[in-house]
């Protein structure tokens, strides 16, 4: 059905479509042969969006404060996404779901756009995956948009590299300032926030961030420890002041700099698709049979293929729908 055409979806994005918004992060997620060429053609309008992200342990309260965020900078009237990755696994779904219900009361809402995503194929895919999404809400017009990952492991760092201001939530039961800097946490931090303040040792946690960040080298901008209660929505404002302060200083993704190591990552992406498709096809089933057998060593096999024209034929090739 033409109806079904990318390229139709694409138009209808172009004219503000959500259903064609939604559609398209589809694709992304399941890293279809065409998003590169969907991307290239939207890339025109990306570079406007204020990019947040919101990571910490799970529990912590991190949907809970982006759902207040939402509220303030809804308040303000501008327009936000929301995408919550999830790199754990498809068993973790109910997380998901909660956030769902969570935030539905802002469903009706046509300047809000809340999406999930999780972990599709590669490793490594989720994090690309994030990029676009966040290249085509900002596209499709929306002011601000928030990232909330889930966990506090090396995906979820990498996927924060996208964020313009980095909050990392924790909570007085998370444990202490050790493992904050074992997590890598420290590195990635904007923006503290202990969440939970109604609880004990919030403030003794707080404490303790600021004292380890003052062994830091300063740089422009001072990491600031805020204490917040999000589901009684104290301190939340707050926040979102800081947000603001951080987002002054804030580089753009789309710096010289940015936008080479983006062309570098999606090249090694597109590098590694095209070839699973190619073994996939059979296309590499001669001399893979020859190193089953032991005809050929890995190394030499793997050398012998790349110095095979006809391989690069087939990487061309595999760019090409089906
Ligand atoms: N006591 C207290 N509970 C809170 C506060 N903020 C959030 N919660 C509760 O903490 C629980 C987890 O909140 P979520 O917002 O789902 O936390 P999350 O970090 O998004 O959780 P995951 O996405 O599953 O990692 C919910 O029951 C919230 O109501 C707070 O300030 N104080
Ligand atoms: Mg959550």
């Amino acid at each position: 059905m033409a109806e079904n055409a990318p390229q139709d979806w694409l138009e209808r994005f172009l004219v503000g479509d959500r259903r064609a918004l939604a559609r398209i992060i589809t694709r992304v997620e399941n890293r279809t042969f065409d998003v590169p060429l969907l991307m290239q053609q939207i890339w025109s309008r990306v570079g406007r969006a204020r990019v947040i992200g919101v990571t910490g342990p799970p529990g912590a309260g991190k949907s809970t404060l982006v759902d207040r965020l939402l509220e303030h900078l809804r308040a303000r009237g501008q327009r936000v996404g929301v995408v919550a990755v999830d790199p754990s696994s498809p068993f973790s779904g109910g997380a998901i779901l909660g956030d769902r219900v969570r935030m539905q009361k802002h469903f009706l809402d046509e300047g809000v756009f809340i999406r999930s995503l999780s972990t599709r194929g590669r490793h490594g895919g989720l994090a690309r995956a994030t990029r676009d999404v966040i290249h085509l809400l900002d596209a499709f017009g929306f002011d601000v948009i928030i990232i909330e990952t889930v966990g506090v492991g090396q995906t979820e760092l990498d996927v924060m590299k996208v964020a313009q201001s980095t909050i990392v939530v924790l909570v007085p039961e998370a444990g202490d300032t050790i493992q904050v800097m074992k997590a890598g946490l420290l590195e990635i931090a904007d923006l503290f926030v202990v969440n939970k303040a109604d609880r004990e040792g919030a403030r003794r946690l707080g404490n303790e961030l600021q004292a380890m960040l003052h062994m830091r080298a300063s740089a422009d901008w001072e990491v600031p420890v805020l204490l917040t209660e999000a589901a009684a929505g104290k301190g939340t404002a707050e926040l979102l002041e800081r947000i603001d302060a951080h987002g002054a200083l804030a580089s753009s993704h789309d710096e010289p700099s940015a936008r080479e190591s983006e062309w570098r990552d999606i090249l090694r992406d597109e590098l590694s698709a095209r070839l699973e498709r190619i073994v996939g096809d059979g296309h590499l089933e001669g001399i893979a049979r020859r190193v089953r057998i032991g005809e050929i060593d890995p190394y030499g096999a793997a050398l012998e293929s790349l110095a095979d024209a006809d391989l690069l034929a087939h990487l061309v090739a595999a760019g090409r729908g089906r």
